[in-house]
């Protein structure tokens, strides 16, 4: 099968009446970062696009990139920000208490559960807890931490073998369901999971901040859907199923976790409509709102370019923190590179060592920057980490060094 193909229907409604809104060019892969520069002759880029539905509302990635080849062996790991297992740790004690308490018998199952961080949290609280990971290098090291992970991708074959020998309560899907191609077979297996009395919570940044905040970079291959809650409700209705609660969450420039159930099993909350009526009010079901966020996206590129010829002007050295999938989709876009850019640290061992893809940026262990300081400013390329990263780098700081902050506006602080 070939590794990307044109999308010609809605992934919700089917309609065939999508339009592009926004052209990010040819990229690489968000996380395809390179072991060796003598090997990129066999560095490969597509076209990244993302679309709007005008029937359903739905946006939408119009450029498929085969999941086999996004995620058979993923270098992003939870546990490689701690921000984030400290969410997951809240995460799992909330849900544990609204939903779990009394029961002791019933499994937590997670779609895309990466390296195990959030399920040893559910482990913790007492659950009974099984992973579903395609990435074998994340499968095999969640297994090795004893968090019980089946490697495959999910489908509602997956599910129609689990619940032949398990009795799930909860199944969760963190930044997972934006990667899902084939949605209707997704909540296909959903429904077979949860049966009549199940609920499943998943959390997927929000379409509403992505506009909002600017944070272009967050559309990559692996994101194929970006959600807002028309579609969403569109999507789960045609399959007896409803939302019955939302609640935001701060993390990853905006999230929004959301609760589903067999309809008519658990009241629906106020929350469902607020979001609705903001989504409304802001203009979510609007090409005109994508019009101008797209304008608003070429302004901060050429805002975010003039900064930095400015900073190379006064000789100052320029280093990335972090090498998270949005900042390579940053970089190419911008046409930051190694030439630009001296090099970027990251907290993730998978990442350290390898290259940027397409910009070609070596990437090192954070004491790399250890003597950073009066000359030198810092890309926040892991910009959804901002406070936690400035005060960690209150040293290099009160050396005089910088942080240039390049979404929702580039700022030097
Ligand atoms: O959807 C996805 C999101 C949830 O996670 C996945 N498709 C891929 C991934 O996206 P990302 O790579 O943009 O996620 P992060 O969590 O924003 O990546 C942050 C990167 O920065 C990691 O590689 C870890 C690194 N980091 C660091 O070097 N120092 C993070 C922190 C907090 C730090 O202090």
């Amino acid at each position: 099968m070939s590794d990307y193909k044109i999308r010609n229907k809605c992934g919700i409604c089917s309609s065939t009446d999508l339009i592009s809104i926004l052209n990010l060019g040819k990229q690489p892969p968000a996380n395809s970062l390179i072991d060796d520069l003598t090997l990129l002759s066999q560095e490969v880029k597509f076209p990244l696009r993302l679309g709007f539905c005008k029937n359903c509302c739905f946006v939408q990635l119009l450029d498929i990139v085969n999941k086999e080849f996004l995620f058979k062996n993923y270098l992003y790991m939870t546990s490689g920000s701690k921000p984030i297992v400290q969410h997951f740790n809240k995460y799992a004690k909330d849900i544990h208490d609204d939903f779990l308490k009394n029961d002791n018998e019933s499994t937590v199952l997670e779609i895309g559960s990466n390296d195990g961080s959030l399920l040893l949290e559910f482990k913790k609280l007492g659950c009974k807890i099984l992973g579903i990971e395609p990435a074998q290098n994340l499968a095999k090291l969640a297994n090795e931490l004893n968090i019980s992970t089946q490697n495959s991708f999910f489908s509602s074959n997956v599910a129609k073998e689990i619940i032949k020998s398990k009795k799930i309560s909860v199944v969760v899907a963190n930044n997972v369901v934006g990667h899902i191609e084939d949605l209707h077979d997704f909540m296909n297996g959903i429904k077979i999971l949860i049966g009549n009395d199940g609920i499943f919570i998943f959390e997927v940044p929000y379409l509403n901040d992505l506009i909002k905040k600017l944070e272009f970079d967050t559309i990559y291959h692996e994101h194929l859907s970006y959600f807002s809650l028309l579609p969403i409700i569109n999507w789960v209705n045609q399959y007896e199923l409803e939302i019955f609660d939302i609640k935001k969450q701060s993390v990853h420039g905006g999230t929004i976790r959301v609760f589903i159930t067999k309809k008519g099993n658990i009241p629906q909350k106020n929350s469902v409509k607020t979001f609705l009526n903001e989504e409304h009010n802001y203009g979510l079901d609007k090409i005109e709102t994508y019009e101008k966020f797209a304008q608003n996206v070429l302004n901060l590129k050429s805002k975010l370019l003039k900064k930095i010829m400015e900073l190379k002007s006064e000789n100052k050295s320029i280093i990335g923190y972090g090498a998270p999938a949005k900042g390579n989709v940053l970089l190419n876009y911008c046409n930051i590179d190694h030439k630009i850019i001296d090099f970027i640290i990251d907290t993730t061992p998978l990442k350290q060592g390898k290259f940027t893809p397409g910009t070609h940026i070596p990437i090192y262990h954070p004491s790399k920057m250890e003597n950073k300081g009066s000359n030198d400013v810092s890309l926040l390329l892991a910009w959804n980490y901002k406070n936690e990263i400035l005060e960690n780098e209150k040293l290099f700081r009160d050396r005089g060094g910088k942080f240039l902050i390049p979404i929702p506006e580039p700022t030097i602080i």
